[in-house]
């Protein structure tokens, strides 16, 4: 049985630039095939010899131990994410080098060494320490891009308090959710941040969940942007004043492999969001060796993930992963469109970024903002960039490639998902060929396979279900407080294997193809279309930025197919142009494939963390009442415009 049928056809390969082979971590394919070989045949003295690359305290028993569905690493030993993140460098003569470059959303800058970066850390953990704040309390963190927020997390981790980073854009319903949900203890916060030239009243959402989260003792209020907020008598405490009682000196404490170090929610289809649960040694190592391999490191490149900290991406590759490398990180606060849409473009050329990894869902809004706003800046610094959280259309790749990469970076197309914890399935820019739009190999240590329902693999093109066959040390735990939650969600539905809900093929050269989540199937009259190639052919037509493809109960077909679209500056929707895209989608893909419905809109219901909500536009397009959770939408007035539209 086909599960999906793969239509989208890409023939465009680049191999490895030459000069970018030569100087990088891997350039030898052979060597990396002797490498992948082997974190695959012997995975623990693959694992190993990673892990003792990082400090540990006490060594560990055993690699691995594997109970389906659990599974733990580095048993018995002990060792500490903080430490690996700072005190190991001080000594290993990156005492004075930039830890992180931060960047205000009005423009002011900090730049903080890893000495500094060590001492803020050690004070918040003292800090945290005074209060009563011990390994094992959970710590909700709530603030907006901030060097502190760093400083928080990795004071959590220092003394193994697990942390729960909330996204600074969520609502204070979300907050009450998370909290409550990991009774933490403590909330760290801010009085506001800086979003698009207005203040974000973090403060102010905090003290409106807190009426409804009896286990939080203390607040801590970093000042960022000086506006009055209210204060509570014995609760809320400033930072400052907090910082300035306590002295610099904190040992690290010398953890569990398997302690938890954090819990990040992520929204489920339905019901209450899962708090994924990730633990100390494994992800330490996984987030690490994908760091360095992945992303090239070298001592002296300036990295910057635009991710925020409240997602996974910023928990594994803006903070975990790059300084645990001893990499310097560039972070900033604020939109890409502030003062104005060449933002991120001013800041590389400042800061000279070497590496740059972001979301595809920001590169199309730069393709549509213009390509001559990065044309005004010097670009040249970059050597290698990246993306994440969605397929990405291979004209939004080509874009960046070209204007952004100067023809001259490699891209790492890099799939993996808050559960995984680090990068499952990416090229390694000094050996791996890309083609637009494929994820390319899976990483050393991972198994990943396309499989149909009954769990046997697919033949090459055959769509299928993305599953993980063997555990890697970065996976999740549980989800917290709901052990059963976990082996239905992740390990039931494609048994015995890792399922989170992808579907995908792999080409005759092994590269994979990430067809989207398998919730968007459409079923036209038997055929089983991936939402996301009807998508990608869709923006390769020029007058289209965005598009989102949902099904439509249809008598005949079973489902037919609405297309929502955005499209470029200066075009007009007519028509005219209804008939030439739906005909374009036709020769691109084929008839079947052809969409009933165009429906130009403004702007697509999204996260915020940019993943178009296809379920919402399900309902919108099936004239339903919108089913479950909308809380994770960036902006509901979207919703609001498309339902008007269609009554209109
Ligand atoms: C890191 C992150 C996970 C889901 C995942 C996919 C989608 C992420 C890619 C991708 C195609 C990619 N964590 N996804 N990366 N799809 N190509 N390179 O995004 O938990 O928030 O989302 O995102 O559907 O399952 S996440």
């Amino acid at each position: 049985m086909v599960e999906i049928n793969s239509v989208l056809q890409e023939g465009r390969k680049f191999p490895p630039p030459t000069a970018f082979a030569a100087a990088a971590r891997l350039g030898d394919p052979a060597e990396y095939e002797r490498l992948y070989r082997r974190s695959l045949d012997e995975p623990e003295a693959f694992w190993a010899e990673v892990a003792a690359e990082l400090h540990w305290f006490e060594p560990w028993q055993a690699v691995r131990e594997w109970s389906h569905p659990h599974v733990r690493w580095f048993v018995g030993g002990r060792t500490n994410l903080a430490y690996n993140c700072l005190d190991r460098h001080l000594t290993a003569g990156r005492r004075t080098k930039a830890a992180l470059i931060w960047e205000g959303e009005p423009g002011e800058t900090r730049t903080l060494t890893y000495l500094e970066l060590h001492r803020e850390v050690c004070r918040f953990a003292n800090v945290l320490k005074s209060h009563g704040i011990s390994a094992g309390d959970r710590v909700a963190i709530y603030m907006g891009m901030v060097p502190e927020l760093a400083v928080a997390v990795l004071a959590c981790a220092r003394i193994g308090a697990t942390h729960s980073v909330i996204f600074g854009g969520f609502s204070p319903n979300a907050i009450v959710d998370r909290v409550n949900d990991a009774q933490a203890k403590v909330v760290v916060t801010c009085d506001g941040g800086w979003r698009r030239g207005r203040i974000v009243p973090l403060k102010d959402n905090v003290d409106e969940a807190l009426e409804r989260c009896p286990t939080v003792a203390h607040v801590f209020v970093l000042k960022r942007t000086q506006q009055h907020v209210h204060m509570k008598e014995g609760r809320d405490h400033w930072w400052s004043d907090s910082m300035d009682q306590v002295s610099h000196d904190c040992p690290a404490e010398p953890l569990d492999a398997e302690h938890p170090l954090y819990i990040l929610y992520t929204s489920g289809t339905t019901g209450k969001p899962k708090g994924v649960v990730h633990t100390t040694g494994g992800y330490m190592v996984g987030t690490y060796l994908t760091t360095k391999y992945v992303f090239d490191l070298r001592e002296d490149d300036v990295y910057w993930c635009t991710a925020d900290v409240g997602w996974v991406t910023g928990h594994s590759y803006v903070l975990y992963g790059p300084l645990a490398n001893g990499a310097t990180v560039l972070m900033y606060e604020g939109a890409p469109n502030h003062p104005d849409v060449d933002r991120f473009w001013a800041m590389i050329d400042r800061w000279q970024v070497s590496v740059f990894y972001t979301a595809p869902t920001a590169i199309r809004a730069f393709v549509r903002w213009g390509e001559e706003h990065p044309k005004k800046h010097d670009l040249s610094s970059l050597r290698l960039l990246g993306t994440v959280g969605e397929p990405i259309n291979p004209e939004a790749w080509m874009w960046y490639r070209r204007v952004i990469g100067g023809d001259r970076c490699p891209i790492v197309d890099t799939w993996w998902q808050t559960e995984t914890g680090a990068i499952m399935i990416s090229p390694l820019p000094g050996v791996t060929p890309t083609t637009p739009g494929s994820a390319t190999k899976p990483f050393f240590g991972v198994d990943a396979d396309v499989v149909r329902r009954d769990g046997t693999s697919c033949g090459p093109d055959e769509g299928g279900f993305l599953v993980l066959k063997q555990p890697w040390p970065s996976m999740l735990r549980t989800v917290w407080g709901d052990d059963e939650r976990y082996r239905q969600q992740y390990w039931s539905q494609i048994p015995p294997f890792y399922f989170a809900g992808d579907g995908a093929r792999r080409d005759a050269d092994g590269n994979f193809w990430i067809m989207g989540r398998i919730d968007d199937v459409i079923n036209v009259a038997g055929h089983r279309l991936g939402t996301m190639e009807i998508e990608s052919a869709l923006v390769s037509h020029p007058a289209v930025a965005e598009a989102a493809v949902v099904p439509r109960p249809d008598e005949l077909k079973g489902s037919g197919i609405v297309a929502f679209v955005t499209l470029e500056g200066g075009r007009r929707p007519t028509d005219g142009l209804v008939d030439e895209l739906r005909d374009h989608v036709s020769k691109e893909i084929g008839a079947i494939a052809r969409p009933d419905q165009i429906r130009f809109t403004d702007a697509l219901p999204k996260t915020r963390s940019g993943k178009i909500m296809r379920r919402l536009l399900a309902d919108v397009a099936a004239n339903r009442e919108l089913r479950g959770d909308t809380t994770t939408l960036e902006d509901l007035s979207v919703l609001q415009q498309l339902r008007e539209a269609d009554e209109g």
